[in-house]
């Protein structure tokens, strides 16, 4: 037995002790929302415990990113801020609540049970999205609880809709125009259910659900996405060609129906590595077109969608996140060898894409009438938002009344329009007169039918120039300008947003204009109609005024020299007035203007 005074020895501690995920993370470098994730569990942060305190509008700046995977930002109204600040006020704090709703389909019940939650919580108004859901604006903290349990009481809901997961996926827009619709939108279901996060945290904190009670193991709470879920967000599409109105190319990952000679889908192609966000004046960051990957069978795709993005997952970089998403991943490792991961992933190889071919990507106005008879009709809702103006359409009273006497769905687009579907013939003609009574379908022309513009000021935090607030009143002096030179019937894209992250993807239409500072925006031409490439830096740093001024002479010479079906982007390419952008890195390679209009 040791004598008590003999000195006992110990061992060195280990240098390589356990540490936590979060001190790991750190160590490693990883980006600031890293550690949120991994500190939050599973989503919940002090979200619970924020709402509660009722002195501030706001959440902590930590529970500010995790809200967004439960599909809701913190904003305040900009229009008021300095204001505000100057009389030693809270910023005038609210929050934008983004629903998740695949392929963009709404029963009357439900737009119904939107319309009162937009009117009782939100200002009166649903904003469509370029993304082919509804977004509120202006919903208070004490009244966030009641608007989710109302949007729950709807049976859809607002989980995944932002944040670093697999967002709303979008789809041809029509399920009943054709079979291949009704695949496409059945995919893109599929595909939205498989790849929902499981946390019970949204139930939990929005509905006072129970905790499901279980271990912390992160393969049974969440088996796909784990502790810190995806490096950045994730967005899906499902196309069904000619129409590329989801504009495949502007997303992560996408699926093209591939016909047969009866229109029925043999499979899908897979498109990877698109997006459009950049940073002004950064080179490391760009808009890209996405690769046609390849082809898969049916039976397949969804195997490969979670393939594609479990590879981004573990591929994506977590230590800078504005070179996170898959289109830099793609950038770095090179497509091959995306693909050669992919396919051991899915355990087979994957066959080589099929011929397709767009037209374009925008809506189809007017009536259609859908293979089984049924008829559909596409409005024109100016930047997706539904209200009613003063002296203009009375957008959310018509869609109501439409709503309660309506016996199909209502279906939401891509490019922020409504279209009412599936009306049986001896409906029509009630519709229709609702849709005259309450104004929704006054002419409107033919660009600003292929217009949008993102949501920018008051609301987004990111804003630097206005967008939906100014895209009107410059598309009446643009009208005005391309009647003079009989181009009024031209069907040309323009889009505006207020910043470079590309919202309504201005990088991919003919016209693009991105806010730079107040009143001033980038003008970006020679995209193509189709949205399958980039336009290219013309104009830099431009005042609101001297937008017409440069289009002007273009649309002159377009009215000139166009040859027969030539679309405006393809002609300020092949007459020289700017270069072809390749894609991603290669769009900052040199400006536009190589030619001025005469
Ligand atoms: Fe977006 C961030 C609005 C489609 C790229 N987007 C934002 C935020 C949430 C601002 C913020 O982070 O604080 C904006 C909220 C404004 C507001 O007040 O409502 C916002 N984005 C929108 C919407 C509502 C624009 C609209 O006018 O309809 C669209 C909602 C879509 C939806 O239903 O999910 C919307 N955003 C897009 C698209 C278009 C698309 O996906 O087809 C893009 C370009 C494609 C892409 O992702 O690359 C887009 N939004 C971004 C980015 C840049 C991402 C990047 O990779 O760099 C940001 C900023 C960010 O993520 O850091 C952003
Ligand atoms: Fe806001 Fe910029 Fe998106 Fe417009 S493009 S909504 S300004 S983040």
């Amino acid at each position: 037995m040791a004598d008590k005074t003999t000195p006992r020895t110990y061992e060195t501690p280990p240098t390589d002790r356990p540490i936590s995920e979060a001190e790991a993370a750190r160590a490693a470098g990883l980006a600031a929302n890293e550690h949120i994730k991994i500190a939050s569990g599973y989503l919940r942060g002090t979200l619970a415990d924020g709402l509660l305190k009722h002195a501030t509008g706001a959440i902590s700046e930590d529970d500010g990113q995790l809200v967004k995977f439960h599909g809701m930002y913190l904003q305040d109204d900009r229009d008021i801020r300095a204001e505000r600040t100057k009389k030693k006020l809270e910023k005038a704090y609210s929050f934008m609540i983004r629903l998740r709703i695949a392929g963009g389909v709404v029963t009357p019940k439900q737009w119904l049970a939107l319309d009162d939650i937009a009117t009782t919580y939100a200002g009166g108004a649903l904003r469509a999205t370029t993304r082919q859901t509804f977004q509120y604006h202006g919903v208070i903290k004490s009244n966030l609880k009641r608007t989710m349990a109302a949007i729950d009481a709807t049976l859809l809901d607002t989980i995944a809709a932002c944040g670093d997961v697999n967002r709303n996926v979008m789809a041809a827009t029509n399920p009943a125009q054709t079979g291949a619709h009704k695949a496409a939108y059945q995919l893109a279901k599929d595909i939205s259910d498989s790849l929902l996060p499981k946390t019970s945290a949204w139930r939990e904190i929005w509905l006072d659900g129970e905790r499901v009670v279980g271990g912390e193991d992160a393969a049974e709470i969440e088996p796909i996405y784990g502790r810190t879920y995806l490096p950045r967000k994730f967005k899906t599409v499902v196309a069904v060609p000619p129409s590329n109105e989801v504009d495949i190319f502007a997303h992560d990952l996408g699926f093209i129906a591939i016909l047969d000679e009866k229109s029925q889908v043999t499979g899908w192609n897979v498109t990877v590595g698109g997006g459009m966000g950049m940073t002004h004046g950064e080179t490391d960051t760009f808009p890209r077109t996405a690769d046609v990957m390849c082809f898969v069978a049916p039976e397949d795709a969804l195997k490969v969608a979670e393939a594609v993005m479990t590879v981004q997952r573990d591929w994506g970089n977590r230590k800078v996140r504005k070179n996170a998403r898959l289109k830099y991943t793609i950038e770095r490792y090179g497509l091959a060898a995306f693909r050669a991961e992919v396919e051991t992933r899915v355990g087979k190889p994957l066959a080589d894409p099929k011929p397709f071919a767009f037209t374009g990507n925008g809506d189809r106005y007017g009536w259609t009438e859908g293979d089984d008879g049924r008829h559909h009709l596409t409005l024109y809702v100016a930047s997706g938002r539904i209200k009613d103006y003063e002296n203009g359409p009375q957008l959310l009273t018509g869609l109501r009344r439409i709503a309660e006497i309506h016996e199909g769905d209502f279906r939401l687009t891509g490019n922020q329009n409504v279209i009412i579907a599936n009306v049986p013939a001896a409906k029509r003609a009630e519709i229709e007169a609702l849709v005259d009574q309450y104004g929704m379908m006054k002419g409107a022309s033919a660009l600003r039918r292929n217009s949008m513009a993102c949501v920018a000021l008051p609301t987004c935090g990111l804003a630097l120039a206005e967008s939906e607030r100014y895209l009107p009143s410059l598309m009446d002096e643009l009208e005005a300008s391309l009647a003079s030179h009989g181009l009024q019937d031209d069907e040309i894209t323009i889009r505006m947003t207020g910043c470079p992250n590309g919202c309504a993807r201005p990088f991919i239409a003919e016209i693009g204009l991105v806010g730079r500072g107040p009143e001033r925006y980038h003008l970006y031409l020679g995209a193509a109609f189709d949205g399958s490439r980039l336009g290219k830096l013309y104009a830099e740093d431009v005042s609101a005024s001297e937008i017409k001024t440069l289009l002007d002479p273009l649309f002159a010479a377009y009215a000139r020299n166009k040859q027969a079906g030539e679309r405006f982007g393809d002609y300020l390419i092949r007459d020289g007035y700017v270069t072809r952008t390749i894609n991603g890195p290669d769009f900052h390679e040199s400006t536009g203007a190589l030619k001025s209009a005469a």
